[in-house]
């Protein structure tokens, strides 16, 4: 490993560390009191750690699953001190984790074969698209990918202009088209201009907010449709961006959005400030979509590739 990439997978550890230390403080402070004045993990102690992993937004089916482990990994009545509990713990989630073959990357890329690679952003209106997509362009533009933006968002003017000044902060281009145009225009637009440039990554922000539900969904199945007009398996991706601070909400989304529309991947953002982390661990395991991304702030550098080890590590640490 060279000396740059060890200081950027340290730095990118402390972002990650900082983030999630709400999550963290409350689930220890919880952990805690679950053992205090215990002798032994007994029924009262799982039952106690069934609730603090519900609470803290894993979700009931892969609480259910950790607790079944712990269980069989436990002698019972045995005694176990809260350091030794959550090193268990820790090493079951991560088992668990394991299990899917996701969650192992460390770096922003995209496979070589597909140029120029596509990427729809879609989910509800205040989820974090835009700055999700803002955030990627910065990486992909500063892995030496060439990047362009796609304005698929026309319901708002202000969600064109909002896409502009992320392209302009990361310096790449944008293809847009006036509020109210035809969102599939512009994703065809933004392709041909694509090719034209020889770009390796195009990104397309969508609208979360459109009159009804079945509006939006019947919205982004033309997009994806008319794409294919240029390039003929475009989206190579489409990402699903999830708010984690909305805990449950955010599970519930992404059924109902994976139920009506193919999704590829999830993004799973606003991990910073917030008490519910343990979102990602639940929709890691309950989804056979990969989250490829979490963001962990507002600023251009505050999203991450999504490694599963790391972001257990950091969760126990
Ligand atoms: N703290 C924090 N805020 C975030 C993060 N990602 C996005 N936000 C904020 O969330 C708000 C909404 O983000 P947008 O990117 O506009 O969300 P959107 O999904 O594009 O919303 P619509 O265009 O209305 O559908 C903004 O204030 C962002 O700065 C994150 O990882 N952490
Ligand atoms: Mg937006």
């Amino acid at each position: 490993m060279s000396f740059f990439k060890r200081i950027f997978s340290s730095e990118k550890k402390e972002t990650l560390d900082k983030s999630l230390e709400k999550s963290k403080t409350t689930f220890f402070s919880k952990l805690s009191k679950a053992v205090a004045g215990k002798s032994k993990v007994d029924d009262a102690v799982l039952d106690n750690l069934e609730e603090i992993l519900v609470s803290s937004d894993v979700g009931v089916n892969t609480t259910l699953k950790i607790i079944t482990r712990i269980e069989s990994r436990v002698a019972a009545d045995k005694y176990l001190g809260i350091e030794e509990l959550n090193k268990i713990l820790q090493e079951e989630i991560s088992g668990l984790l394991s299990e899917t073959n996701t969650g192992e990357a460390t770096e922003f890329v995209i496979p070589k074969d597909k140029k120029p690679y596509v990427l729809m952003v879609v989910g509800v209106n205040g989820v974090g698209k835009t700055t999700t997509i803002g955030k990627l362009a910065y990486q992909f533009k500063k892995a030496g990918y060439k990047v362009v933006l796609g304005a698929g968002d026309t319901f708002r003017a202000a969600a064109i202009d909002q896409l502009q000044i992320w392209a302009d902060r990361v310096g790449v281009p944008i293809v847009r088209q006036n509020m109210g145009s035809d969102p599939a225009s512009v994703a065809f637009d933004t392709l041909q201009s694509a090719v034209a440039q020889d770009a390796d990554i195009v990104i397309i922000d969508t609208a979360g907010r459109l009159h009804n539900k079945v509006n939006l969904m019947n919205e982004l199945t033309k997009v994806k449709r008319v794409m294919q007009k240029v390039v003929s398996d475009a989206p190579h991706d489409v990402l699903l961006v999830l708010d984690g601070s909305t805990g449950q909400n955010a599970f519930e989304q992404a059924k109902q959005f994976t139920a009506a529309t193919e999704v590829t991947s999830l993004a799973v953002t606003k991990l910073d400030g917030t008490a519910k982390g343990g979102v990602v661990i639940g929709i890691s395991d309950q989804f056979k979509i990969p989250v490829k991304y979490i963001g962990v702030g507002e600023g251009i550098e505050d999203l991450q590739v999504f490694n599963k080890h790391e972001f257990v590590d950091s969760f126990f640490k």
